[in-house]
């Protein structure tokens, strides 16, 4: 299969340039790349990675082969990628015949990592960013819509971070401290720490459906008819460091030590405790962006979602029909499997393959984004969506939120895009939530597995 054109586009511009960049890159690692764990760290504290267009790779497979260099993958376009690395990573893709080019920093890019512990802790995001909520400004407004709508949405600590941070779970529905007979859906976001836009899209989702309930008539009737849950951050240890300094670090894992060395943090989004580490689609190396941790759900906040979940299961049957997990960036649509190629096979039959598709593409239509097999950009595994459906039978999305292109903010877009750019997923939210007691009905397939419904 050809691989779908994933934001904006290669310009022949671009492949010159990267050219003539691609000679201090090797220059960059001849002089050593910093060496981990030598002077407690300091050398890998001293840099940063950051975002290159790599020219080259084309297929599925050559761009699960370049995430064994530690990197991420940010962009996918038909015959590059946009990567984060660091430099030593950088000279590795350089080194497997590969053309890259730096791409600018956003605004409020840090140039070097914080010298802790002489630079007092920024507890907020820099100009132009102000708009965002830090953790504690999430926690106070979710504190204030609870005591706002005590009927309809109610508030649960479902573990702490490695940091000791509160998890939390907020409930959304009529009659909301009972637990009714209704099917539930579940949002989920900000696995990764720079990927501050979708606490901005739980924020919305909280805003929506508290302030529209009694008013909207189709948040009314969600309301009336199904549980919703939203977890509004799932690493606000990783966020809050993101941003402690004052300028962003391009963090993406939790910030749980790893033993034996400095290099910190687990990839959450590669931890899930389903064909983790199977499939080359993780890194087994602590200092790479895709790190899978040491065992399947070694990160205290996998464990605390995975143990919320495993408790939505009531007599025998998960309770939760239909999730969505938020990312940036690249305005996506995904679904499972992310282990694997193939559309169909065990854990994955014909019908529920077109539930996925049809569902996604109908849900894509709606916001705009590219509607596709998660394992078409790239091999995952250990990912919250595999796990959500191959061992809770959840019909679970990935949404890639805005933008397309690292051109337009990457991980870093300003806040004046906040508003449309999560209101721009209201409807696909709406649609999930409308189906989520039989999502078959979108085949046409409620008859066959449905009854009653
Ligand atoms: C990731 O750029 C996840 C798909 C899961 N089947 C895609 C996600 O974890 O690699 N992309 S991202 O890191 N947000
Ligand atoms: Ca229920
Ligand atoms: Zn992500």
């Amino acid at each position: 299969m050809r691989p779908r054109i994933r934001g904006g586009r290669t310009t022949v511009l671009a492949a010159l340039l990267s050219l003539a960049l691609a000679a201090p890159i090797a220059a960059a690692q001849a002089q050593g790349a910093p060496s981990p764990g030598s002077t407690a760290g300091a050398a890998r504290h001293a840099e940063l990675p950051h975002q290159y267009e790599v020219t080259g790779p084309a297929t599925r497979a050559e761009r699960t082969a370049l995430l064994a260099t530690g990197v991420s993958i940010d962009e996918v376009h038909t015959r590059a990628v946009v990567i984060t690395a660091t430099r030593a990573q950088a000279a590795k893709v350089h080194e497997l015949g590969y053309t890259l080019r730096k791409l600018p920093d956003p605004p409020g890019f840090a140039t070097t990592a914080p010298k802790a512990p002489h630079k007092p802790r920024v507890k907020d995001f820099p100009a132009g960013y102000a708009n965002y909520h830090t953790y504690d400004e999430a926690t106070k407004e979710i504190d204030a819509l609870v005591a706002k709508y005590p009927e309809i949405l109610s508030k649960q600590v479902i573990g702490t971070s490695h940091e000791g941070r509160n998890i939390l779970a907020l409930k959304l529905s009529k009659n909301v401290t009972k637990d009714e007979q209704e099917p539930e859906v579940l949002f989920t976001a900000h696995q990764h720490a720079r990927e501050h836009l979708t606490v901005e899209m739980s924020l919305y989702l909280l805003g929506e459906f508290t302030s529209k309930y009694g008013s909207d008539s189709r948040v009314t009737k969600m309301l009336d008819s199904r549980e919703i849950w939203i977890i509004p951050d799932l690493n606000p240890d990783g966020g809050e460091y993101d941003i402690a300094s004052g300028e962003f670090q391009s963090w993406r894992k939790n910030r749980q030590p790893n033993a034996g060395t400095s290099e910190a943090g687990t990839d959450l989004n590669r931890n899930w405790d389903f064909k983790w580490g199977c499939c080359n689609g993780s890194s087994d190396d602590p200092g790479d962006e895709t790190y899978r941790g040491p065992s399947a759900a070694s990160a205290p906040e996998v464990q605390a979602v995975t143990k919320f979940v495993h408790s939505r299961a009531v007599g025998g049957t998960q309770q939760i029909k239909t999730a969505i997990d938020f990312h940036t960036y690249s305005e996506l649509v995904l679904w499972p499997f992310g282990f694997t190629h193939d559309a169909t096979g065990e854990g994955m039959t014909q019908d529920e393959h077109d539930v996925f598709a049809t569902l996604g593409k109908n849900m894509a239509d709606t916001n705009g984004y590219t509607p596709e097999q998660s394992s078409d950009l790239y091999i995952t595994d250990g990912a919250i969506d595999d796990w959500l459906w191959g061992d809770q039978k959840i019909f679970a999305y990935t949404f890639e939120m805005y933008p397309s292109a690292a051109g337009d903010g990457g991980f870093y877009p300003r806040d004046s895009v906040i508003p449309k750019e999560t209101s721009r997923n209201r409807e696909a939210v709406l649609q999930l939530l409308e189906i989520a007691d039989c999502p078959y009905r979108a085949i046409g397939k409620e008859g066959q597995y449905c009854k009653g419904s």
